[in-house]
């Protein structure tokens, strides 16, 4: 028997679930609320459920349809997907109104932690067969008052040229196109790798199947992510994305921010070269 390596919704659905359920970077699963808190907030989620099916007039075979569908989200394990995808941007606008600095935007679902530690400069982990245009991605981390940061991390994972994660899809190496940069002295850092292609979310799950019901684009534009911190600074958590790319006006997540797009300058080697720098505040 050949089992074929497509990525399956179900599969990297699992996977998400399992991550999401496992690693420390998405705290606060746990956290206790208080029951006022818990009151308000439900209260308020479910007042806005009734006011839509007052407003949309929505028929039982609407409401159970909805159940249904609700019920396969749950069991293709595509809740971080989901939630990560419609729900996290507005989260992050409101953490973001108390932040300074570098502009964070959404963390998703595919962050995996105990990644290759690497000094800059560095070349992010991939296969022989890889694919892409080479990318180097290049700049500095400082704090608030332009000193820079010394032994920050640069913690980046990204898609491949097929917009597929290592971890998530079948067939790619644990690791592939994922490291952990530290900056050098200067706070600079260089990092060598391949430009990602833009992400579709998948179209054989129920997330799939509401965005195409919905008439809706299944795209994120090609994304860089990133959690960028340093001793005594708040990690940012942010994505970039390339100026001209396909989707950047049209994010199925709503992730996008003007200031997160890097406009990669052609070199005569036939790497593209993108610099940006990182402002940290302290923690
Ligand atoms: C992604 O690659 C992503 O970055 C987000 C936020 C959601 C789904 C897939
Ligand atoms: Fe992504």
């Amino acid at each position: 028997l050949v089992t074929p390596l497509t990525a399956t919704a179900a599969a990297s659905g699992a996977q998400a679930s399992a991550s999401f359920r496992t690693n420390e970077v998405y705290s606060g699963a746990t956290a206790d609320v208080s029951t006022e808190r818990v009151h308000t907030v439900a209260r308020a989620v479910l007042k806005a459920v009734h006011a839509v099916i007052e407003e949309h007039e929505v028929s039982y075979p609407e409401f159970q349809a909805a159940k249904k569908w609700l019920m396969d989200v749950g069991e293709f394990g595509e809740w971080p997907l989901f939630l990560d995808v419609f729900v996290e941007h507005a989260v992050e606008e409101v953490a973001s109104k108390a932040q300074h600095g570098t502009k964070g935007t959404i963390l998703g679902p595919y962050y995996l932690p105990g990644q290759a530690q690497l000094a800059s400069p560095a070349t992010l982990p991939s296969r022989a067969e890889e694919v892409g245009t080479p990318l180097l991605f290049t700049g500095r981390v400082t704090d608030l008052d332009g000193n820079p940061l010394a032994g920050a991390t640069l913690d980046i994972w990204h898609a491949d040229s097929d917009g597929l994660y290592s971890g998530f899809a079948p067939g790619i190496p644990d690791g592939n196109l994922r490291g952990v940069v530290s900056t050098d002295a200067d706070g600079r850092f260089e990092i060598h790798t391949i430009e990602p292609a833009p992400y579709q979310i998948p179209t054989d799950g129920p997330t799939g199947a509401l965005i195409r019901a919905a008439g809706w684009s299944a795209w994120r534009p090609a994304h860089l992510h990133l959690l960028v911190g340093a001793p005594g600074h708040r990690t940012v958590t942010t994505q970039l994305y390339f100026a001209g790319g396909e989707h950047l006006e049209n994010d199925v997540a709503e992730a996008t921010k003007p200031e997160l797009v890097l406009n990669p300058v052609q070199t005569p080697s036939g790497e593209r070269v993108a610099e940006y720098d990182f402002v940290l505040e302290r923690a």
